[in-house]
């Protein structure tokens, strides 16, 4: 019989007892951070609350939060609650901007971890006949390693491809009978795209993916789903709390599901750090509280998402978090609107007959003023009129943003693809600063 849970106990605990579990674990974790890591110690002093302070779980609001600059200005281990003996892994995250920031993990972080990574998995039909081809990248980046060894544990057959090296992936694929694909959603449109040129589909056994590290969209699933014959899952995590994992989809796809044994995740206003109520929109806030090597209080991940705490049909009763709409640091704004990359990736989408998902936004300023360019490939089947294609996106985009952009038609294939996350964004305005 198909297995439907990894750990069925804990994944559908009654909300009751994972508040219970909760309280008990953020008592553990906030009296052992408050004496090991001199960071939190100050900050809560200030804040003039102690470990005795917390004696339900709202009384979280009354710890004090931590951002990524916490992390680059106690790097590499100064957040460590335990030795450094102790730590068995490091993961890092370099990020667009900025110094590097290190993650440490103790053997038993490495294994829930790994829990969360099997959860998603067996959600998205794995165990221990799959194999899993894993087109993350290895390394400091979380992806390959947390797909790896949550795989793994699943006691699924692991091909560690990495990222790169498109063809031969796919001849793996082919010649292995891959059953599940892990890579970012952007490679694996890179994927699908190449499976067609190369005329392989009828020789996949994919059944699913798991795609997540970048925000993508509801048409973007069923481009790779398409593409690759496949369901495709969505999968979130980051560095400072745990790679992928943190939360995962079930087969419903209605949200996924946040390990909440645990995190626990709070939603507040990014502007002025409030708590905010059930079901509003605003930045995910999460705290670790059985994690041992780098726990973290209220850490501030800067994407945008709801929480929904309805039951989900699959009878799992960790609370589900919406796609993130984008980051409170991605978000552009140009001549004072608000733009996020995904409003972009919709439009384009919904007019996959025309045009390609590949695009490229350049932003800069000229007098003054800023101005917009989207860069967006031609579809290859293309042959109506390019000037009316353009005239038409401006139009979509106009009412979509608010503010005009100007489109710049290529050929197929002029936008360089990639194989980890993609850069979508050129903002040149930064360089004049
Ligand atoms: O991207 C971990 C990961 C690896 C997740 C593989 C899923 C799969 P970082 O490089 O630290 O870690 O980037 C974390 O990526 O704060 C989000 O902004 C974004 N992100 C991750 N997953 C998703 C997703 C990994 N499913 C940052 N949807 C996060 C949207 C995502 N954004």
């Amino acid at each position: 019989m198909e297995r439907k849970y990894f750990q069925p106990e804990i994944e559908t605990m009654p909300r009751e007892e994972i508040k219970k579990h909760q309280l008990e674990k953020l008592k553990w974790q906030v009296r052992r951070i408050y004496e090991n890591v001199p960071m939190y110690k100050e900050r809560m002093d200030d804040a003039g609350v102690k470990p005795k302070d917390i004696k339900e779980l709202s009384d979280i609001s009354k710890l004090p939060f931590t951002t990524k600059q916490d992390l680059r200005d106690y790097y590499p281990f100064q957040l460590l609650a335990v030795h450094k003996r102790d730590i068995v892994r490091i993961q890092a995250s370099s990020g667009t901007t900025g110094k590097q920031i290190v993650a440490g993990y103790t053997r038993n972080d490495l294994d829930q971890w790994s829990n969360g990574f099997a959860r998603q998995l067996v959600a998205a039909g794995g165990d221990e006949k799959s194999i899993v081809q894993v087109s993350y990248g290895y390394g400091l980046f979380t992806g390959g390693l947390g797909a790896h060894q949550g795989s793994e544990k699943v006691g699924a057959m692991v091909i560690p491809t990495s990222s790169g090296n498109t063809e031969r992936q796919i001849r793996f694929m082919c010649d292995l009978g891959s059953t599940h694909l892990c890579c970012t959603p952007s490679y694996a449109m890179y994927l699908g795209e190449t499976v067609k040129e190369m005329g392989v589909k009828n020789q996949l056994k994919l059944k699913a993916g798991i795609f997540g590290a970048e925000p993508w969209t509801e048409e973007m699933r069923k481009q790779i789903e398409e593409s690759l014959g496949i369901k495709a899952y969505d999968i979130y995590g980051l560095t400072e709390i745990m790679g992928p994992g943190v939360s995962y989809e079930c087969e419903y796809q209605q949200g996924m599901h946040i390990c909440e044994d645990m995190i626990i995740p709070e939603i507040i206003d990014p502007d002025t750090g409030e708590v905010l109520p059930e079901g509003s929109f605003g930045e995910l806030v999460l705290s670790t509280i059985t994690k041992e090597g780098q726990p973290l209080l209220r850490y501030r991940t800067r994407d945008l998402c709801r929480l929904d705490y309805t039951p989900c049909a699959c009878g799992r009763t960790h609370v589900r978090m919406r796609k993130p709409a984008g980051r409170t640091d991605d978000m552009l704004i140009i001549r004072g609107v608000n733009v996020f990359p995904s409003q972009i990736e919709e439009v384009l989408l919904r007019n996959s007959i025309e045009v390609s998902p590949n695009y490229q936004i350049v932003v800069d300023r000229v007098n003054n003023t800023d101005t917009f360019d989207i860069n967006v490939e031609l579809s290859p089947k293309f042959n109506g009129d390019v000037e009316a294609e353009k005239k038409n996106l401006e139009t979509q985009l106009r009412s979509m943003l608010g503010i005009g952009a100007k489109i710049h038609l290529l050929r197929p294939k002029s936008i360089e693809r990639s194989e980890g996350k993609a850069r979508r964004v050129i903002d040149n305005r930064k360089l004049h600063d």
